[in-house]
């Protein structure tokens, strides 16, 4: 966090004025995006989502810090996703059903973007039927699934049953991500991979893709179907 406690604390007590101006300032200094991101804002939201549990905030203030982060992340995002790389494979997206939380995988898609991965984001409290449909639709090399409450952990199962029982399942790799998730529990609902970060997210799409061994059909449009 050193260097970043101006940012941390705007993020912290959800100051979205001084959160922008900290981050502006950051990345007018020539400070690395991602350094700013794990340095400053996911303490912040970490160190939110503990005095939570500790009963000294309360959702208003869970609200309040993640609209200072969203906004700050507004300048960054577009940097995340300019990678210039090559296409990298198509990858449906979403916080599974029951979930509003979207910071996380909103970072997600920034880096798998910036990396060449045509992304397309259905949002937040998606349903397994929802999932299918899109991978169908786009014939996604992967689908990715957050989830960050216990609660609706299994319906990252329920979605790959889902897949199961469309007969895709073998067309397109799963790969979870979110806060309370685990390797194990991705070979328990028998999801192809676990990525703990944005970073790990996207060396794990590679090699998940890479697995499949093909080439994605291309969708030009770079919008959500439906
Ligand atoms: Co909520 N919330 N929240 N919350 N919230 C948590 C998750 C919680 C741990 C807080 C706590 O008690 N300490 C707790 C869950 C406890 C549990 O399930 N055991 C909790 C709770 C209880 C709730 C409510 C039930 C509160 C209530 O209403 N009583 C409610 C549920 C609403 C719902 O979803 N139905 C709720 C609501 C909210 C807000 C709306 C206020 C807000 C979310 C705003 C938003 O996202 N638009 C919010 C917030 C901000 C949090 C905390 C504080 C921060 C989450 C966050 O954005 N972190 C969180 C506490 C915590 O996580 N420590 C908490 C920053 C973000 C960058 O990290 O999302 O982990 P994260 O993403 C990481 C990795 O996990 C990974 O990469 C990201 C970047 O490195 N990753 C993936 C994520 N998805 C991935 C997908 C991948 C790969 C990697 O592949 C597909």
């Amino acid at each position: 966090m050193a260097g970043f406690e101006q940012l941390y604390e705007a993020v912290l007590t959800g100051d979205r004025k001084i959160a922008v101006e900290s981050t502006q300032q950051a990345l007018d200094d020539g400070v690395d995006p991602q350094i700013i991101i794990d340095n400053g804002m996911i303490p912040a939201m970490a160190e939110a989502g503990r005095r939570f549990e500790e009963e000294e905030f309360f959702v208003p203030e869970l609200l309040l810090a993640a609209r200072a982060m969203k906004s700050a992340l507004v300048l960054i995002r577009p940097l995340l996703a300019k990678g210039g790389a090559k296409r990298s494979g198509a990858v449906v997206l979403g916080t599974v059903k029951g979930d509003l939380h979207d910071i996380g995988k909103n970072l997600v898609a920034a880096l798998l973007e910036g990396a060449g991965f045509e992304v397309f984001d259905l949002g937040t409290d998606v349903s397994p039927e929802r999932f299918v449909e899109a991978v169908k639709e786009t014939g996604a090399d992967l689908l990715g699934l957050s989830a960050l409450l216990t609660v609706t952990m299994p319906a990252m199962e329920t979605t790959v049953d889902a897949l199961e029982q469309a007969g895709i399942r073998d067309q397109v790799k799963v790969m979870i991500g979110g806060a309370p998730l685990s390797a194990e529990y991705a070979d328990k609902i028998r999801a192809d991979a676990f990525a703990d970060n944005a970073s790990s997210a996207v060396r794990i799409a590679k090699e998940l893709v890479a697995d499949l061994g093909r080439t994605s059909p291309d969708n030009k449009t770079g919008q959500p179907p439906g």
